[in-house]
């Protein structure tokens, strides 16, 4: 074996961290470009979604989480852009590769928003399948990723907790709140578990990034440490989840079947939302044409008088 890659090997065993400037196998560095690029595309289009019920919050004090939220989101977005720059790739490529599908953002945000008590259900669900997923990804193998995680995880860890207290309210609020709360929530259920990825045995990349320690747990492991972190807060909530075989078995929430047809469907940008959010961020990106002119020109102006 060559001296770089027994180098890269031996990181990887001590539990060591690898740096931009380290030797990497270049399976390792695409991997991490994609699953980075995905995330970060993810933390973006994550926030259309909520932003659309920022002019309907029901008071000042709503709104004015709700825009901290999404702003949040926005700041993981480049932390995340940066973090996959030290890999060596652009991040206007990154943004043309989400523009043109050929990288992808969550299945999650492919799911509409229809009233005021999804943004509860999003953080509180949402929020809550990305803690899980994420937290392992601070003692991921690649030092500015589980660097900018430690940051994101704080965060969202705010965030879910806003949306279980939001969720809350309503659920003890009037019988048409406590139904919205339970709608939102049956509508959320399902797709949540899916934001984990697909069945260990169909997970393509899932042993190669485990061993790498780019990923810490299969996809399955951490889907069942969601629900079983989740159920009895559904309970302290009042509310139901609607998997009529959810049952407690041996310390676990045994969980009914995912709908996988569905997550494949959504995969193949035939969800119900696919089209409005990437025309949507399309559309964004070109409106902000100009800032990025602008920060161009100023740049170039100040590095030739220096
Ligand atoms: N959606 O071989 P695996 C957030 C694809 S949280 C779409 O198992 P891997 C916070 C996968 O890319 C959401 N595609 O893949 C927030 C692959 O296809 P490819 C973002 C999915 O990478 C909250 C194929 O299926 N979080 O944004 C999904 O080992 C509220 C086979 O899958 C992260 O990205 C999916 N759900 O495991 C923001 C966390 N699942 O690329 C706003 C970091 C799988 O070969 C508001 N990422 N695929 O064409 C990860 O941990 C991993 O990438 C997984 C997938 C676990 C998502």
């Amino acid at each position: 074996m060559n001296r770089p890659q027994q180098q890269f090997d031996d990181l990887i065993a001590a539990d060591e961290r690898i740096e931009p400037r380290d030797w990497m196998p270049e399976g390792y560095r695409r991997t991490l470009i994609r699953q980075m690029a995905q995330h970060a595309h993810s933390e973006i289009i994550g926030m259309q979604p909520e932003a659309n019920w920022i002019t309907r919050a029901p008071s000042l004090r709503r709104k004015a989480i709700l825009i901290a939220k999404v702003q949040d989101e926005a700041g993981h977005g480049l932390y995340l852009y940066a973090a996959a720059e030290t890999l060596g790739v652009r991040r206007e490529d990154l943004l043309d590769a989400l523009h043109t599908g050929r990288q992808r953002y969550s299945s999650i945000f492919n799911y509409p928003t229809l009233t005021w008590a999804d943004v509860g259900a999003i953080g509180w669900l949402v929020d809550g399948a990305a803690i899980v997923n994420q937290v392992p990804i601070c003692r991921s193998s690649y030092g500015p990723y589980a660097r900018a995680m430690v940051r994101i995880c704080k965060e969202e860890s705010f965030h879910q907790r806003q949306g279980f207290e939001l969720l809350h309210t309503l659920a003890h609020g009037t019988p048409e709140q406590h139904a919205m709360a339970q709608d939102a929530v049956d509508r959320w259920w399902w797709p949540s578990l899916m934001m984990f990825g697909p069945p260990d045995a169909e997970s393509t990349h899932g042993e190669q990034s485990m061993a790498w320690k780019i990923k810490r747990h299969s996809n399955d492991e951490l889907r069942q440490r969601f629900v079983d972190m989740t159920v009895p807060q559904a309970s302290a909530l009042g509310l139901s989840l609607p998997d009529p075989s959810l049952r407690f078995e041996a310390g676990h929430w045994v969980y009914g079947e995912i709908d996988w047809d569905e997550f494949a469907q959504v995969l193949a940008g035939n969800g119900p939302c696919n089209r409005q959010r990437l025309e949507h961020r399309r559309a964004a990106h070109d409106d902000g044409a100009w800032v990025r002119e602008a920060a161009d020109a100023y740049a170039a102006k100040h590095e030739a008088a220096a």
